[in-house]
């Protein structure tokens, strides 16, 4: 299959990138590096070092034998993305070039709307350049778990029957999101929908958990980023790099808001099972994308053992919650549509973080050395009317 990456520079595409080619697909990506200045924006770096652009496809080629077709653009840049999905001519796009951050969406304005913008006009970008230049291709399109938000009620993959009034209809789950960023994917999921029955486009769309893990293979050059600051750095990831430089374990609130989770290694399984079983023509598919459901409490608690466990000395310290979000509620998402593609777990949490603590103990100076940025600043409510929304 030729598969084009959208976002193959960042945490999950570079990882998918190597998990495809290891499996005999021909990738090719695209990416305008704004994930990393994002990171440096927010004044921090990746813990686990990564290679310049260049570097890494060099050393995609040597180890896959084949070199990556790279074209660096923006999504936004509709000109140049047809340009790119014409010369690659591809049977599936993945679409991962989104800001991926909640706390990042909730700085201010500008932020809002540079996240809104970036997402949701780049998406609509992509899909009228696939209707264009490869309309028969599947659109592999990463959405989030927290579209749903968390309602009162257990959550199925997209759609569920309702009877109003007498009548039944099959409609789309209502969407509850709870940052400017969730928002642009809700926003992002109806414009997929619509163009799929429009044109007739094939697309799954999927709503992933909170991911976890590194990427690091013998190559340095071909390790994935880890990020930890406040924006970017999802909790695990963060409650990991935490107990490395032995600083305390941060669950926001009383820790009993729950979230749906998987590792890095069980993301690039499902994606890659989701590319290799592509839906009809015209057929718009949701899965949920989810391995465990635990709270962030129960979290902590994990890597606290895990980091005891590596001959850490870890400690957990409650923070007060800088969102808005429901930390007592009911949680019990649908899982069901990848364990029937095959989906099995690989290892173990406990393991998963092990190994993750291992990975970046060489990296403590590094991660120590942009400690500050751990600390949560930015505020989902202003302290006072009228307030930024961050303590900076
Ligand atoms: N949290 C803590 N302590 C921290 C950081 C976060 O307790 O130091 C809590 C948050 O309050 C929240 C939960 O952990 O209740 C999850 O936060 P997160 O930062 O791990 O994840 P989130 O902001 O929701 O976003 C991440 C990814 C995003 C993806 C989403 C999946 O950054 O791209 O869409 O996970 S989901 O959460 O299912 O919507």
């Amino acid at each position: 299959m030729r598969v084009f990456i959208a976002g193959v520079d960042g945490y999950l595409g570079w990882a998918l990138a190597q998990r495809l080619a290891a499996r005999g697909h021909r990738v090719g990506g695209a990416d305008a590096l704004l994930r990393r200045a994002w990171v440096a924006q927010m004044g921090s770096v990746s813990a686990v070092p990564i290679a310049p652009p260049a570097e890494r496809l060099a050393a995609f080629t040597e180890h896959f034998g084949a070199a990556m077709p790279f074209y660096p653009l923006d999504l936004r840049d509709h000109d140049a993305l047809g340009r790119a999905l014409a010369a690659f001519a591809p049977d599936a796009v993945v679409h991962l070039a989104e800001c991926p951050s909640a706390p990042y969406s909730m700085i201010d304005f500008w932020h809002a709307e540079s996240v809104q913008s970036n997402n949701v006009t780049g998406t609509l970008s992509l899909l009228f350049a696939m209707r264009d230049h490869c309309p028969q291709a599947h659109l592999l399109k990463l959405g989030t778990m927290g579209e749903y938000g968390t309602p009162d009620v257990d959550i199925p993959e997209g759609f569920f029957e309702v009877e109003y009034r007498g009548r039944r209809d099959r409609l789309p789950f209502p969407r509850q999101a709870g940052s400017w960023y969730h928002w642009s994917k809700v926003f992002d999921s109806q414009n997929v929908a619509f163009a799929c029955d429009l044109w007739g486009l094939r697309a799954t769309d999927v709503m992933q958990g909170v991911v976890y893990g590194t990427w690091c293979p013998a190559d340095p050059r071909l390790s994935s980023r880890l990020d930890y600051d406040e924006a970017f750095g999802t909790s695990v990831n963060r409650f990991c790099c935490q107990t490395v430089i032995n600083r305390p374990i941060t669950p926001y609130g009383n820790g009993t808001q729950r979230r749906g989770l998987l590792s890095l290694a069980d993301s690039m399984q499902c994606l890659t099972l989701a590319l290799e079983n592509p839906p009809e023509p015209g057929e718009y598919r949701v899965f949920n994308q989810l391995r465990d459901v635990l709270s962030v409490r129960h979290l902590a608690e994990l890597v606290h053992r895990a980091a005891l466990e590596c001959g850490l000395t870890a400690r957990i310290e409650p923070v007060d919650n800088p969102r808005s979000e429901a930390e007592q509620h009911h949680y019990n998402p649908e899982t069901a549509r990848l364990r029937a593609l095959g989906f099995t777990p690989s290892a173990p949490i406990g393991e998963e973080l092990r190994q993750m603590i291992r990975d970046l103990l060489p990296h403590a100076d590094r991660i120590a050395s942009h400690a500050d940025r751990l600390d949560p600043t930015v505020r989902w409510r202003p302290r006072r009317p009228g307030g930024q929304a961050t303590d900076q």
